[in-house]
């Protein structure tokens, strides 16, 4: 069994190389972007609360996550393998996520971080939001407020996945095929 975290900042790639890594390992997805808004979309409680801060740019609290992130580990008994998109965000998640993986007998193989430039991610995240109708990804300022939230609460969870010599940095811009290789290769030297 494999888990592997995918990491980078908003925009980096994440979700579309998920996409690609499920189809070819047959990976169960864990995105705590899609899974909150999927809470939202539902008209949840908890995803009335998550709007308020999304629609800011600011990380939900990170009990609402890791409570998310327990119960679909918990669902999936079976899974060949955990891809965990947007998650861990902050330090207190990635200790979170040790714990859950211990008390289930598993364990995070390597993190592999997608780096993408800021002035490239808000170009991207910019044309998705003219066809993706999320309002994050439809003004700049919001954007680069995702960005912040980034360098200075995510940034330091690559540390401490290096920490456990765990960490792989893989260059985000170019072609998705060709990230997607690069991904790949560090993924079978697990
Ligand atoms: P997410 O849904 O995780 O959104 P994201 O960071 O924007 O990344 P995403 O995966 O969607 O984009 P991708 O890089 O694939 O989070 C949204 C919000 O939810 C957060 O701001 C936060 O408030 C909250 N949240 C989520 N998880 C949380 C947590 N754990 N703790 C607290 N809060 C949390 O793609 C972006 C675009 O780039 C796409 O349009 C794609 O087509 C394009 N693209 C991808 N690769 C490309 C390439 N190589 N070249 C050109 N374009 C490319």
């Amino acid at each position: 069994m494999q888990n592997i975290v995918l990491f980078g900042p908003p925009g980096a790639g994440k979700g579309t190389q998920s996409q690609k890594l499920i189809d070819k390992y047959g990976f169960v997805h864990l995105s705590t972007g899609d899974l909150l808004r999927a809470e939202i979309a539902a008209g949840t409680a908890l995803g009335l609360e998550a709007k308020q801060l999304m629609d800011k740019g600011i990380l939900v609290p990170d009990e609402v996550v890791v409570g998310m992130i327990d119960n679909k580990i918990k669902s999936n008994p079976d899974a060949k393998g955990f891809i965990f998109d947007g998650f861990p965000r902050t330090v207190a998640q990635a200790e979170s996520l040790d714990k859950m993986m211990s008390q289930n007998n598993i364990k995070i193989n390597g993190m592999i971080a997608l780096v993408v430039d800021e002035e490239e991610l808000t170009k991207r995240l910019l044309v998705r939001g003219q066809t993706s109708g999320r309002a994050d990804d439809q003004n700049e300022e919001l954007i680069r407020k995702r960005v912040q939230e980034y360098n200075s609460k995510t940034m330091p969870v690559a540390d401490y996945y290096t920490g456990q010599g765990k960490y792989s940095a893989i260059d985000g811009i170019g072609e998705i095929d060709e990230i997607f290789t690069g991904i790949c290769a560090v993924i079978d030297q697990f």
